[in-house]
């Protein structure tokens, strides 16, 4: 007999929710997806992919900071995958509110954790784990194996919820994975991120709704690769013969800066930048204007520098490889966003 495949993922309001449930349908999954009483939902990232009508596709009500609710969720859907993607996954966000972050981020995954050992511990689990544990890089580029040095309450907390999935996994014999995701962006990006705040400045600013970008440490070096990838690296990971650890990664780094420029440039704006640090600003070649300027409000107590990572495990047990250059992603994103921007529309 064919078991039907149910999945829970967590967090469908999200970037990576959105894609994945989007993944699931297409496999043929039952998916439920969940999403947080606020007095305002948004469902746009589902809405733009279509899949908000799709029938095997239910939304539930849920808190991850809810163990009861966690337990519930279990046994009223019979899944047997769930992805947790649910986080309060702002680390700007995470100076200011520590204890938030790490009850949801970090404690809020072992709700589902309790709750798969209560319910029924054959449920396979996703705990997204992040980049962001390596922090204060101890080598380059980052693997499995390399020892993490967190430098914000979210990546401590999510290195907690790392340990308890790899500690659930082998005190209860629970395939539990976690997929350590370097940064993955999209056209479905929050537009608190970067790479989105940068993307939808440049298309008003190529509009005339925008003089200038304002941005916090434009020296910081990410791995970035397309979101939609990232996401069937997770599935893929539920697939495998064994619970286990995988990076997922471009094995690429670039500096903010860079991708400033690589945005304009894709708006036909080629962009050069004078001056340091907080006087550091982006002058159009042009025109002589200046389009992006340094503000120290953006800057974080403590910084991660530089990420990149090897995701030859991934590639070697799971088949997995990027296959978006960034050029290609910058030029899809900006595009997206001159069209949102147009309509007068803006997530
Ligand atoms: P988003 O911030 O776009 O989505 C986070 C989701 O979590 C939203 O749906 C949000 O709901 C939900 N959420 C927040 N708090 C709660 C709560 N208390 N109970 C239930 N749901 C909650 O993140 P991404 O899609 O970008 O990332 C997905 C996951 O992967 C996150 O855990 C993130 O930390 C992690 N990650 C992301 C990377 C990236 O580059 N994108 C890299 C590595 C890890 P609401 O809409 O109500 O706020
Ligand atoms: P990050 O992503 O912190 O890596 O976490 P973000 O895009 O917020 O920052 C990337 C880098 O850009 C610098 N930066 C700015 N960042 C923001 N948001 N706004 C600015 O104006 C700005 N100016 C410069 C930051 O200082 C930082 O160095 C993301 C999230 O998706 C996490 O949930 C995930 O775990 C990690 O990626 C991997």
């Amino acid at each position: 007999m064919i078991m039907k495949r149910i999945a829970i993922v967590t967090g469908i309001t999200g970037q990576d929710g959105a894609y994945l449930a989007e993944l699931l349908l297409e496999k043929g999954y039952e998916v439920y997806g969940t999403y947080r009483r606020t007095s305002s939902v948004s469902l746009w990232r589902i809405e733009e992919l279509g899949i908000e009508q799709h029938k095997n596709l239910h939304l539930v009500e849920y808190d991850l900071t809810d163990l009861s609710a966690s337990i519930r969720l279990l046994e009223n859907t019979g899944a047997n995958e769930i992805y947790n993607l649910a986080a309060q996954s702002f680390v700007g966000v995470s100076f200011d509110q520590p204890i938030t972050t790490a009850e949801i981020t970090g404690l809020g995954a072992v709700n589902l954790l309790e709750a798969i050992r209560i319910v029924n511990p054959k449920i396979r689990f996703y705990q997204a784990s992040t980049s962001e544990m390596f922090g204060k890089v101890q080598s380059i580029p980052q693997t499995e194996e390399t020892p993490f040095y967190p430098r914000s309450p979210y990546g401590v907390a999510k290195l907690y919820a790392h340990w308890m999935t790899i500690n659930y996994r082998e005190s209860y014999d629970i395939f539990a994975c976690s997929g350590i995701l370097f940064n993955h962006e999209s056209p479905l990006r929050g537009r608190e991120f970067v790479t989105r705040k940068i993307t939808d400045s440049v298309a008003k600013i190529k509009l005339g709704k925008l003089e200038v970008l304002e941005l916090g440490n434009l020296d910081a070096k990410r791995d970035w690769g397309f979101a939609k990838e990232y996401v069937e690296g997770m599935w893929r990971m539920l697939q495998a013969d064994e619970p286990d650890t995988f990076v997922l990664a471009t094995n690429r780094t670039e500096t903010v800066r860079d991708f400033v420029a690589m945005s304009f440039k894709a708006v036909g704006i080629n962009l050069f930048f004078e001056g340091n640090a907080e006087d550091e600003i982006g002058i159009e070649q042009s025109t002589g204007k200046t389009l992006v300027r340094v503000n120290p409000k953006f800057y974080r107590p403590a910084e991660v520098e530089l990420l990149i990572g090897d995701a030859a495990k991934a590639k070697h047990v799971l088949g997995w490889t990027p296959k978006t250059y960034l050029e290609e992603l910058c030029v899809m994103m900006v595009e997206a966003d001159l069209r949102r921007n147009k309509r007068g529309v803006s997530f």
